[in-house]
């Protein structure tokens, strides 16, 4: 049974009410806003071959170091997976709502369905996917890349045309730093709340940090925060209010309450 299956979720008036009255939108998005496009989240079990490796010890740049092909042969299986689905409900809805209130996005997901789907991102906090990068001299990658049709446990990475170092995705590793322009990005879109402002904190467990600080840094300056999420996470207790459903069918129903 889908979450998506359950009764329809009903949007509290609090909620409409405060996405009615504000006049910026701070979205902060996780793995949940892309679950019902299909693409795993973090805290999912991994599919098959990935099964028994937690997320959190794949996406390290030691496991790639010792053992490129089987890092890589993930995030190509990811990227493919990115590439075969669509934006859901919830991205669009994002996308609509930037033609009613002043929208700005910060994501952790590192897929590109929020764009997919019309938006424009203020933040990848944890990079692309399809940034592509050599491991050893950074000169970005843009020459092919295979994605297999089926997981398939190694793949060797494609290597630099530079220095023939072995090519990474763009994304953040645990232990890396955020990119300094998406937490920039970020700051200032915080700094720029007042009283009476929204921030939807959209499908993520409010666990990895920094990204996980923004939700406080947003209640600091004033705004009122809404979580849209199934369940209860690390950042319920802050959030003025709680939509306990998913993106793709709640997201729809803000905005038409807005529009
Ligand atoms: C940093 C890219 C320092 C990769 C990701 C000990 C050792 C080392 C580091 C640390 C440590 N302790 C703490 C840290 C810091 C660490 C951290 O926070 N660790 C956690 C585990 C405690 N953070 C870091 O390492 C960060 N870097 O600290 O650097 C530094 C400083 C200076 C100089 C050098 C270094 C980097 C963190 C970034 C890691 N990269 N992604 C990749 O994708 O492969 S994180 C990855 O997991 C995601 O991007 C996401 O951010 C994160 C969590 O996932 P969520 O998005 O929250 O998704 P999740 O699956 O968890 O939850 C889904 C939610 O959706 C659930 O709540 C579910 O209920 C909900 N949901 C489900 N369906 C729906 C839904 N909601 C709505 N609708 C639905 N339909
Ligand atoms: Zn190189």
């Amino acid at each position: 049974m889908t979450i998506a299956d359950e009764t329809p979720t009903t949007v509290p008036e609090s909620v409409t009410d405060a996405v009615r009255g504000a006049r910026r939108v701070l979205v902060l998005s996780g793995a949940g806003m892309s679950a019902e496009s299909g693409v795993p989240t973090f805290r999912d079990a991994q599919t098959g071959l990935w099964e028994q490796f937690d997320p959190s010890e794949l996406a390290t740049a030691e496991a790639f170091r010792l053992d490129p092909p089987f890092v890589w042969a993930w995030y190509a299986w990811r990227m493919r997976l990115v590439r075969d689905v669509e934006p859901n409900a919830g991205h669009r809805a994002l996308a609509e709502l930037a033609d009613l209130r002043e929208v700005t996005i910060a994501t952790q997901n590192v897929d590109d369905l929020h764009e997919r789907a019309g938006s424009s991102v203020a933040a990848h906090l944890h990079g692309s996917l399809f940034e592509l990068r050599c491991s050893e001299c950074a000169t970005p990658y843009a020459g092919d890349v295979e994605l297999p049709a089926e997981p398939v446990e190694r793949i060797d990475p494609p290597t630099c045309p530079r220095c023939e170092g072995e090519v990474r995705p763009g994304v953040v590793w645990f232990g890396e730093m955020l990119p300094v322009p998406a937490i920039e990005a970020t700051e200032r879109a915080i700094e720029a709340l007042e009283p009476g402002d929204v921030v939807l904190v959209i499908g993520t467990s409010g666990i990895v940090y920094p990204a996980a600080g923004y939700p406080a840094m947003a209640l600091a300056e004033g705004a009122t925060v809404i979580e849209i999420n199934p369940a209860d996470t690390e950042i319920s207790d802050m959030c003025h209010h709680h939509v306990r459903g998913p993106a793709a069918q709640v997201l729809p129903r803000v905005v038409e309450a807005v529009r």
